[in-house]
């Protein structure tokens, strides 16, 4: 529907290119409303305009933290044209109806990119403006938002068009912006929260500027690669030949997987094309090693093999034995780094504790996909048992280790544990019954006794085909994601073969 605007809300954080916008609102006879500096800007224009202070009856306070959240904006907004009941009570209470809001935010992104302190990046979070933006875009039916600057010429364009009205078409695709701004907009604010990384994160999109290094090919002989990035910052490289495209691959999914133990006890993992064949966490860095290596030895030549503790010197001499692309490690005792540099062409590296990106890229199509990294990490007390039965305290400990591997692992995936080790997992199939057919019979050809082990799933069971197969193996309690509609199912199964479900509610698909 048509809608003549009457009356617009201007609050805007830059002024530039604000003036064709506001002298044709006038000329189209709209009642204009301003708070402090965009009101002086309009005033300076000879243009009519009425304080946000005449309608909420404060003036701005806190050092304009409170300037326009106030119910005689936010109803003149939101209150619905069409509702005799809103209606009345907007006359009730005598606010005015706003019809369109423009609204430019305080520059949180460019504050933090300016390297300011805290205190000033935290006085950029605008409260009053996103409340603004999303108040008007949800009554998109009866108000405008614009909600950028980078919208003023494209709406002057509009509203000359359509002599000062729009239609529902127009206001709804202005809504779909505005919650596309708040939300990037909320987003910087959270990556902001989450941890120093909005920097690491920024560089990224922008990656063509960082310093970069050839490698000697792609994946295969045949396709060309370079890595862009600062090795250097994240490794020092003791000994080896050069990092190939694939190396770099296993060893950021080692990073990945290794970074679930940080801090915990020595845990061992050995990758191979970016699945773990094997980890184990011990008493002893030996014993994680050994334990790993003993899941899959055959998977593990020529592996790249991580650990989150010091490398001793018992441990090395294990080490010395397998063939292995590379070892990471925070650290490595002087005859331990003596031993393992007898091989050539062994890579080792230091790792150093660096903040890395938390969003990771892929092109696909004729663009790239852009997402946060799986950072959700379940602990048991954030399980919730669904069976009768409840896991022990040794099957909780499995089902979390299980879950950690899971996650890191190609979907689909079923991951096999007993407490800090794992037995076999099944990867990237195309069924999750495949996964946990190929676990069983890596764990069965190991000569691992699945009697009292655990299953871990990255997604949930549609049917209860898993867990009937799985308990026939020995395995006696289960953590998956839950949601299927058909959970019941193989709750009703478990329930009935003395198996232990936990659910987490999240979901770790790794494609
Ligand atoms: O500090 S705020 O979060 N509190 C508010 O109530 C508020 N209302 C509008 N920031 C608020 N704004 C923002 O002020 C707008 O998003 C805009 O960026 C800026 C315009 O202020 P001025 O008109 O005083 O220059």
């Amino acid at each position: 529907m048509s809608k003549k605007i009457q009356s617009a809300l201007i609050s805007v954080y830059y002024k530039d290119g604000l003036e064709p916008l506001v002298r044709l609102l006038h000329n189209e006879g709209v009642k204009l409303y301003s708070t402090g500096g965009t009101q002086t800007f309009i005033e300076n224009l000879d243009i009519p305009v009425t304080a946000a202070e005449e309608l909420t009856g404060y003036p701005s306070i806190f050092g304009g933290r409170v300037k326009t959240l106030h119910p005689a904006i936010m109803g003149g907004i939101l209150y619905r044209r069409d509702d005799a009941g809103d209606v009345a009570q907007a006359q009730q209470y005598n606010i005015p109806a706003i019809d369109m809001v423009i609204v430019d935010l305080y520059p949180f992104e460019e504050t933090l990119a300016s390297g300011a302190g805290e205190e000033d990046i935290i006085e950029k979070i605008d409260i009053g403006g996103i409340s603004l933006i999303r108040a008007t875009a949800k009554n998109f039916k009866d108000t405008l938002i614009v909600s950028s600057r980078i919208q003023y010429a494209e709406v002057v364009e509009l509203l000359t068009a359509k002599a000062g009205s729009t239609d529902l078409e127009d206001r709804r695709h202005y809504a779909g912006l505005a919650f596309s701004i708040s939300s990037h907009y909320d987003g910087a604010i959270n990556v902001f929260f989450t941890s120093g990384q909005e920097k690491t994160d920024k560089e990224l999109f922008d990656f063509k500027s960082l310093s970069s290094q050839p490698l000697r090919y792609g994946e295969n002989p045949h396709q060309n690669a370079r890595y862009y990035g600062d090795l250097d910052g994240i490794f020092d490289k003791l000994h080896g030949k050069e990092l190939s495209y694939n190396n770099l691959v296993d060893v950021d999914a080692c990073v990945n997987l290794i970074d679930e133990f940080a801090g915990g006890d020595p845990t061992f993992a050995i990758i191979k094309h970016t699945n773990a064949c094997g980890i184990a966490t011990a008493a002893t860095a030996k014993e994680a090693y050994d334990n790993a290596l003993a899941c899959d030895p055959v998977s593990a030549f020529g592996g790249v093999v991580i650990t989150n503790v010091k490398v001793d010197l018992a441990t090395a001499q294990e080490l010395n034995k397998l063939f292995m692309e590379i070892l990471i490690a925070p650290e490595y005792e002087d005859e331990a780094l003596e031993l393992l540099k007898s091989k050539k062409n062994r890579i080792l590296l230091k790792r150093n504790q660096v903040d890395l990106p938390q969003i990771m890229f892929k092109t696909i199509l004729n663009g790239v996909l852009v997402q946060d990294k799986d950072l959700s990490a379940e602990v048991a007390s954030q399980f919730t048992t669904v069976t009768e039965k409840a896991p022990t305290a040794n099957e909780l400990t499995a089902l979390e280790f299980a879950l950690k591997v899971c996650k890191h692992t190609k979907s689909n995936t079923i991951v096999l544990a007993k407490e800090n080790q794992l037995l076999a997992s099944g990867t990237g199939q195309t069924s999750r019954v495949d996964a946990l057919r190929q676990a069983i019979d890596k764990a069965n050809a190991f000569g691992f006794d699945l009697n009292g082990a655990v299953m871990a799933s990255d997604a949930f069971f549609p049917f209860p085909d898993c867990v009937e197969i799985a308990k026939l193996a020995g395995i006696t309690s289960v953590v998956q994601p839950g949601g299927s509609i058909r959970d019941k199912d193989s709750i009703e199964y478990c329930n009935a073969n003395g198996v232990s479900m936990v659910t987490t509610g999240i979901r770790h698909f790794k494609h």
